[in-house]
């Protein structure tokens, strides 16, 4: 079995990030990590309809409506990264969902206090990673 694997992966830094001014605090948590490299990223700001179709596993859920409000409510970064073991890594790297979880280091840890405004998504599997990277950067090759 390979011990590391080349991939790509959706990073959101979502709209509460943008705001308080933490685009380069995390961006450089991710450039820093070896052999990592970013092959997309644009400033944007997410419509229902694009947040419906990346958060379709969760339309439905008590938590979608404020999280649809939360995540329409100013810009975001999207970006794709690429790399080693690059699904697994961000996702480790981000930590846990809920903050208050999430280990001391990771980006939500040290980062963040509430489950909604937890700064950063990121693809939880490489079937997810192809899908979201369509919906968020359709030209890229
Ligand atoms: P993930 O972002 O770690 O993959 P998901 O369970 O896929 O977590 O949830 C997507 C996003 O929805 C979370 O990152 C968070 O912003 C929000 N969320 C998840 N669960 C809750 C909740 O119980 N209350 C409020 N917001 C939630
Ligand atoms: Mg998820």
């Amino acid at each position: 079995m390979p011990t590391s694997f080349p991939q790509r992966t959706l990073i959101l830094l979502k709209t509460d990030a943008v705001a308080r001014g933490l685009i380069g605090e995390i961006v450089s948590r991710i450039e820093r990590k070896a052999g990592w490299r970013i092959v997309a990223l644009e400033l944007r700001t997410l419509d229902g309809a694009l947040l419906e179709r990346h958060y379709a596993e969760h339309v439905g859920k008590p938590f979608y409506g404020e999280l649809v409000e939360f995540m329409s409510s100013g810009p975001s970064v999207a970006m794709v990264v690429e790399g080693e073991n690059v699904v697994a890594g961000v996702r480790a790297l981000a930590g846990r969902t809920d903050p208050l979880r999430a280990g001391p280091g990771t980006i939500r840890g040290d980062l963040a206090t509430r489950v909604q405004e937890n700064v950063i998504h990121a693809s939880d599997c490489a079937d997810a990673a192809e899908r979201e990277m369509k919906i968020f950067f359709p030209d890229l090759s």
